[in-house]
């Protein structure tokens, strides 16, 4: 089954844990200040929002390294939360629209995404792979991490232990790449996991890459989608404000093509967009990734052009 047509929730999820810089905790306080739910309203959704989640009580005062991973418990209560509000929100046939926070939150997004619709595929729209184990990941920030728990292979960490490995290797497409470890490298080769980088972009054009991308994880065009969408996929100079930025990204209309043509399947489940980091850069850079993150959204509900 698919979601109501036109009813979504708003999940603002000001969370930071996931990485090292302070501000991405206040991406989704932005993104409704300056006019989201209206703006999803105006297009003829349903719209749920219930204020940003609170996490303060579930966060652990004292956190220390499991290995090298930072945060690791607050990260993994913060996703197990997530995921428990996405899964709800989907069961009473709304689509999620969760505003993050850094791309940690994500395993809360797509568990709760895959509890409810088990068959879904992820479309991870991201300069970087995310796919980096505990073991292989050099900064120990977890949201470089998330995909490599959805899929099962972070080894065994017993705080996150909720996760199950929901997500199968080939139900996950990238576009957008661009800065991948090479241990990221070798996990995406060994798991035979289908990614389209900015290579591909400039050879086939945005167009026929999203088609391509469908092709691998959705063949049929019969399974429902989750589209999780990290800002700094986008160009620098589209979308400044974030944490980890990465020159020779996609342009304000390839990440805009993209959410269109997810759209236009009619399969979109849920969509998270992540890493907005309003603290970083000057207000007008700000002002701007902010706004291209509203729009974002905007057109993976609907907006069309004409
Ligand atoms: N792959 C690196 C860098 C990184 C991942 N995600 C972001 N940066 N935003 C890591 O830390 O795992
Ligand atoms: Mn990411
Ligand atoms: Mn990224």
């Amino acid at each position: 089954f698919l979601p109501d047509p036109k009813s979504a929730a708003i999940v603002g999820c000001p969370f930071s844990g996931g990485q090292a810089k302070i501000g991405v905790d206040h991406g989704p306080i932005h993104l409704v200040k300056a006019g989201l739910e209206q703006q999803l309203k105006d297009l003829g959704w349903q719209v749920q929002f219930d204020g940003h989640h609170q996490f303060e009580e579930i966060i652990e005062e004292s956190d220390p390294p499991i290995g090298n991973m930072k945060n690791p418990r607050s990260v993994s209560r913060v996703c197990e939360s997530v995921a428990g509000v996405v899964s709800g929100h989907a069961r009473r046939g709304q689509l999620p629209v969760v505003l993050g926070g850094d791309h940690s939150l994500a395993m809360g997004t797509v568990g709760g995404t895959l509890e409810v619709y088990p068959n879904a595929c992820v479309i991870w729209i991201d300069a970087h792979a995310d796919i980096n184990t505990p073991k292989t990941s050099d900064s120990g920030n977890i949201h470089g991490m998330p995909l490599a728990f959805l899929l099962g292979i972070a080894g065994n960490v017993p705080e996150f232990a909720w996760i199950k490995p929901v997500l199968r290797a080939n139900r996950l497409v990238y576009i957008g790449l661009r800065d991948v470890d090479s241990a990221e490298k070798r996990i995406l080769k060994e798991n035979g996991i289908k990614a389209f980088s900015m290579h591909e972009v400039d050879r086939h054009g945005i167009g026929k890459v999203v088609e391509l991308a469908l092709d691998a994880v959705n063949p049929n065009r019969d399974l429902p989608i989750h589209l999780s969408f990290d800002v700094d996929a986008l160009d620098p100079s589209v979308a400044p404000s974030t944490g980890t930025p990465v020159r020779g990204g996609l342009t304000f209309r390839e990440g805009h093509y993209i959410c269109e043509a997810i759209h236009e399947t009619g399969l979109l489940v849920a969509f998270d967009l992540m890493e907005v980091n309003p603290r970083l850069a000057d207000a007008e850079s700000v002002r701007q990734t902010v706004a291209v993150g509203c729009s974002l959204v905007r057109a993976a509900l609907g907006e069309t052009l004409l």
